[in-house]
């Protein structure tokens, strides 16, 4: 049987080969830009990292690692009879082609969880971001005072 569909599936690929003449093709990459981190009261439980993510194809944020937190998560805050509430995107966040996607205090937001470092002035925490297509993306947020509501 072998000698019988060898030839059949180079065929097939040659005649699929010419026929296509495929489009230039983009590699997915997510381009980070604005990363910062509030600062937070020592001993606080969390803190939010903030930045603007901006997709060549449509992507997802799927996941964020760091070392210097127990975990980090995606959030999101909503409305909740009459009460701002935040609750983890488990499917990540969607990054439409070419459309920046900014992850801003009282809006989407990284929380990173039980905090190892002080999340003062100075400090920086890293960050790994990690994509549904796109490869990884791993940038150091510093850490700013900026009042939020
Ligand atoms: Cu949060």
């Amino acid at each position: 049987m072998k000698t019988l569909y060898l030839p059949i599936l180079a065929v097939a690929a040659l005649a699929s080969a010419a026929q296509a003449a495929p489009p230039a093709r983009v590699a997915p990459k997510v381009a980070v830009e604005g990363a910062w981190c509030r600062a937070a009261p020592k001993g606080a439980p969390a803190g939010g990292c903030y930045l603007t993510l901006k997709a060549v194809v449509a992507d997802r944020l799927v996941s964020v690692e760091t070392p210097a937190a127990a975990r980090a998560e995606i959030h999101t805050m909503s409305m909740d009879g009459g009460v701002m509430r935040m609750r983890k995107l488990s499917d990540g966040l969607a990054l439409p082609a070419g459309q920046p996607v900014a992850l801003k205090p009282g809006a989407e937001h990284l929380m990173v969880i039980g905090p190892k470092i002080d999340l003062v002035v100075g400090a920086s925490v890293p960050l790994t971001l990690r994509f549904e297509t796109a490869p990884p993306v791993a940038i150091n947020a510093p850490v700013k005072a900026v009042g939020g509501k």
